[in-house]
């Protein structure tokens, strides 16, 4: 059934003559499997060409016709050897693909240092196949940008994933470590295919069992499946363990006893999962414990367990996004507050895990100022490809451009083209760790996403974390030939929705740097009028601050001066409305009802015009939609279909609902010809 299981790895019969020709370059397979990830890569190549082909060449060990497939390293391969291709560059990670002539045979070579390179390498040669591209004269080398390619998994131990909308979590803990459901393994490739090589496993809001024997024996068996595919496992952990598993009074971070139990505690995980990857903490968050209940500072706390860590190859990646019980000024400042200071102050095998915008993962928002900031600390990329302010699983955003907005911002720290890419990949300040996490959008769905093309969100992280100056047009042209087809006029019109699509839902929730406008806690649907409790902080009306006078959250220097965070000209562009993208002037300014827009328009006018341009894109993308029911299978094109009516009728509701507030404050008519709603 088309039920979006394969999700981008579908490997579909393609057309005869397209098929034909690709056979004349896939005449036999050499490809080892003597160990677990030269099986799986062996496996894959057998599926993908099996699939796509209508069925797979013969395995053998010899170029003995035109149109060999010969992939390994020099080191697994005699025959690679002999090419003498120069590979040590690669890394452990990169590959080449390259055309060329074995024993007179024309052939084609896929090459890596490792078997994970390969394997990585054998991924991208069938994507070529199943985006129809040429493979009769291949020269290819890739490598990742950034090391650490992770998905975080807000995944609870009771199966219920935070802020998940495609149903339970996929760890069935309770089935684990006896019973491993296949689905682990379809996981792995997935994320394989677009080079992700780290799974947090378990929620920042972690729960200290997750430290038990019973547990790491569940964990041990994950990263024994995910192993072979080159994904390491991570875990959250809880700061406070020492005193809820190890029985001690404290879990100050300067404590010898504490110290120790986390020594003990690496110790032990490591017997269980020899390559674990290390931990990812949420500290003095949200009320989460941390190293200020002790009155040490975060880097206390990382170091302690860097140190814990260290002897075994793990890394601590400490998380940025830091508010405290103390209601702050303006809460888009405290972790440049809090890390700032700290720079340098962490040890070598500690990343800062900083979220792309100063709040929370809303519909826009401006670059976190921490990127640039912090020149002696590895500062780490933190998405959200979960939904949970655009729309949960119903709404179609594409977030590519989102993530390619934040990683092409400059940050001009070091003068124009200091973007927040070369922050992350290092090559602004020189980290030795780099590292981009995605928190994930997976769970017990058939579909894993709870909507095709909420797909497309795991894949583009997945890309742009390989390499984050890709273009997310380019990654969502890959993705809708890959999981739906290469019928050009299916795929024109698709990545064009896809490409409006995250701009939509910026216009019917929060245009003009607006924020945080959506329900309380559940952050469903539009709340802009709530200023209930239990602090101002998590209010609508904190962030939008309208009055009769004027809308808009004051962070310019007359106000709690947040732009002072950006480095001197952004500060001063940020400073000045005038200057101020109007994609952002909400977030920087108060400003009144009737300020000019560059339209000309008042600001009133505009806000509405906005709303109602959202609820028209996604009429526009219905439309684009109804039309397409020919290209592909109709199960799929059903629930897109009636995905897009909720979304409709949704930002609508977004639309009538914001318009009304606001006018209820601003007390303004609505422009002439302001269409009601039909
Ligand atoms: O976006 C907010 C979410 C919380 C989440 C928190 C965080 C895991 O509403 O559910 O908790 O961020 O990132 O820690």
């Amino acid at each position: 059934a088309e039920d979006g299981y394969d999700l981008w790895l579908r490997y579909r019969p393609l057309g005869s003559a397209q098929a034909e020709t690709y056979r004349q370059h896939a005449s036999q397979l050499i490809v080892g499997a003597a160990t677990p990830t030269q099986t799986v890569t062996r496996q894959e190549l057998l599926r993908g060409l099996g699939g796509l082909l209508g069925h797979a060449p013969p395995l053998s060990d010899s170029v003995s016709s035109d149109g060999a497939i010969v992939a390994g390293t020099p080191a697994s391969s005699p025959l690679i050897a002999q090419l003498r291709l120069s590979t040590k560059d690669l890394g452990r990670d990169g590959y080449l693909i390259r055309s060329v002539i074995v024993a007179g045979h024309a052939t084609t070579v896929i090459v890596g240092n490792d078997d994970v390179g390969v394997m990585y390498g054998a991924f991208h040669f069938l994507r070529l196949l199943q985006t129809a591209q040429s493979i009769a004269h291949l020269d290819l080398r890739e490598t990742p940008r950034i090391k650490l390619r992770v998905l975080d998994h807000w995944d609870n131990l009771d199966g219920h994933v935070e802020r998940g909308y495609a149903g339970n979590s996929i760890w069935d803990w309770q089935k684990l470590p006896d019973w491993l459901d296949p689905r682990y393994a379809d996981y792995a490739r997935a994320n394989a295919s677009i080079g992700i090589n780290g799974s947090v496993l378990n929620n920042v809001n972690a729960n200290a069992q997750i430290l038990t024997p019973l547990y790491l024996e569940k964990v041990k068996a994950l990263a024994g499946v995910l192993r072979p595919y080159g994904i390491r496992v991570f875990l959250s952990v809880r700061f406070s363990s020492p005193i809820e598993l190890g029985g001690l009074k404290t879990a100050d971070p300067l404590d010898p006893q504490v110290q120790r139990w986390w020594r003990a505690k690496a110790d032990e995980i490591y017997q269980y999962v020899p390559d674990f990857g290390g931990f990812l903490v949420k500290a003095n968050s949200e009320g989460q414990p941390g190293p200020q209940d002790y009155g040490r500072n975060h880097a206390d706390g990382a170091n302690m367990l860097a140190d814990a860590l260290a002897p075994h190859g793990g890394i601590v990646i400490w998380r940025a996004f830091v508010y405290s019980h103390e209601q702050p000024d303006d809460r888009a400042k405290q972790a440049y507050t809090e890390f700032k200071p700290l720079d340098g102050r962490f040890r070598a095998n500690v990343l800062l895990q900083v979220k792309n915008g100063p709040i929370d993962f809303q519909p826009r928002e401006p670059f976190s100022p921490l990127f640039g900031a912090m020149p002696k600390t590895p500062l780490m990329m933190e998405f959200q490809i979960t939904k949970e302010y655009l729309g949960f699983a119903t709404h179609l955003a594409y977030l590519g451009p989102l993530f390619e907005e934040t990683l092409r911002a400059d940050t001009m720290v070091q003068g124009k083209g200091s973007t927040v890419a070369r922050v992350i990949d290092g090559s602004l300040h020189g980290y030795a760790l780099t590292g981009m996490a995605g928190v994930a959008n997976i769970g017990t769905d058939r579909n894993w996403a709870g909507s095709d093309f909420n797909q497309a969100n795991w894949f583009a992280f997945g890309r742009l974390a390989w390499n984050p100056s890709l273009s997310s047009r380019a990654i969502a042209e890959e993705w809708v030939r890959m999981t739906f087809s290469n019928d050009e006029a299916f795929v024109k019109p698709v990545v064009d929705m896809m490409m409006g699509s995250r701009e939509a839902v910026v216009d019917y929730m929060t245009p003009l740097g607006l924020h945080h406008l959506m329900g309380n806690g559940h952050h469903y649907g539009p709340q802009p009028w709530y200023d209930g409790g239990p602090r101002a902080d998590w209010t609508p009306v904190y962030y939008h601050r309208a009055d009769s006078h004027g809308i808009g959250f004051d962070r310019d220097s007359s106000g709690s001066n947040a732009v002072a965070q950006y480095a001197a000209p952004l500060a001063a562009q940020f400073n000045d409305a005038a200057q101020t993208p109007e994609q952002d002037l909400l977030w920087f300014h108060h400003l009144p009802w009737d300020y000019r827009m560059r339209s000309g328009q008042t600001l009133w006018y505009e806000l509405v015009a906005h709303y109602t341009r959202g609820v028209d894109e996604v009429k526009q993308m219905r439309e684009t939609w109804r039309g397409l029911d020919s290209h592909i299978d109709a199960e799929r094109y059903q629930q897109v279909a009636a995905f897009l009516a909720i979304q409709e009728k949704e930002a609508q509701w977004w639309r009538d609902a914001s318009i009304a507030y606001f006018q209820s404050v601003s007390g303004l008519p609505l422009p002439p010809g302001f269409a009601p709603p039909q």
